[in-house]
């Protein structure tokens, strides 16, 4: 399996890794917006020397009960770094948003793939998802990030949200998304307690059976707290074997903030699999 973008072609036949760059307020020192960039960019250019594949640029927090952001300042956020990084690098560039004016902008700018926790559910993301024609990855959330920790609720975890796919999947036919620009990710964290998460990493190869390339987010997740009792900064360990494990049930692109450490463990993975 591969995705592609015009003449780029990205070749999952191994896992691959998308490296995290949130550029919210408080994600870099508040030094002015140029100061930002240049931190910004600085973490790229480490991300791609530790090997990250694609860099996923995001300008809204998703996490729970994080403020929501006006179209205008989260192009103000994504758009200067997605330019910067394309005059640097044809690294492959994700843009995790929910609203079709950003999807637009930032393909218009370099972006090659779309990432949306909202699975284009939000006004006219359909529509310009077909249009854009780049890959789009498609995360299944219970509820929305205000409230999807509230009280998430499955009878059957897996087949729901195979089924919640199934919708969607049709929704972005109707809209002529072509099936090969197409991700889907069961999105850990998302409406789920923390038994449904652990649930899902050890059913995640069920997802294998819809046909598309997967993709797995659970770097420093706090269903790791939970278990574990470990600060954010301390979930290194556990956010690798769980990497480990999707990787393992045929995911293929795994997104994290420990971009190195990733590389590593999926360079031992990949030796292993090959090893005779
Ligand atoms: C933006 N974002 C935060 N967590 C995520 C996850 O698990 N998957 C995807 N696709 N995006 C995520």
């Amino acid at each position: 399996m591969n995705i592609s973008h015009g003449s780029k072609i990205l070749d999952l036949s191994t896992p691959k890794v998308m490296g995290i760059l949130n550029v919210t307020p408080d994600s870099f020192s508040d030094g002015g917006r140029f100061n930002q960039l240049e931190s910004a960019m600085k973490q790229v250019q480490k991300m791609i020397v530790d090997g990250a594949d694609i860099i996923d640029i995001g300008g809204e927090s998703t996490r729970p009960g994080a403020a929501l952001v006006t179209e205008d300042e989260e192009l103000s956020r994504v758009i200067p770094i997605i330019e910067a990084i394309r005059r640097e690098s044809d690294v492959w560039i994700s843009i995790d948003t929910s609203k079709a004016k950003i999807m637009q902008e930032a393909v218009n700018v370099g972006a090659d793939l779309i990432n949306d926790v909202r699975a284009l559910s939000q006004d006219n993301a359909l529509a310009v998802a077909a249009k854009c024609d780049v890959p789009v990855c498609l995360m299944h959330m219970q509820g929305q990030p205000k409230n999807m920790q509230q009280s998430p609720s499955y009878q059957n975890l897996v087949t729901e949200i195979k089924a919640f796919f199934d919708e969607r999947l049709i929704a972005c036919r109707n809209a002529g998304i072509k099936e090969k620009n197409i991700i889907v990710d069961p999105g850990f964290g998302f409406g789920k307690t923390m038994d449904n998460n652990f649930s899902l990493l050890k059913h995640f190869n069920d997802f294998s059976t819809l046909g598309y390339p997967l993709l797995a987010g659970l770097s420093r997740k706090s269903m790791f707290d939970h278990l574990l009792g470990l600060k954010v900064n301390d979930r290194l360990a556990p956010s690798l074997t769980g990497a480990l494990l999707c990787a393992q049930q045929g995911a293929s692109i795994i997104r994290v903030h420990d971009v190195k450490e990733t590389a590593d463990m999926l360079k031992i993975l990949n030796t292993v699999t090959q090893a005779h």
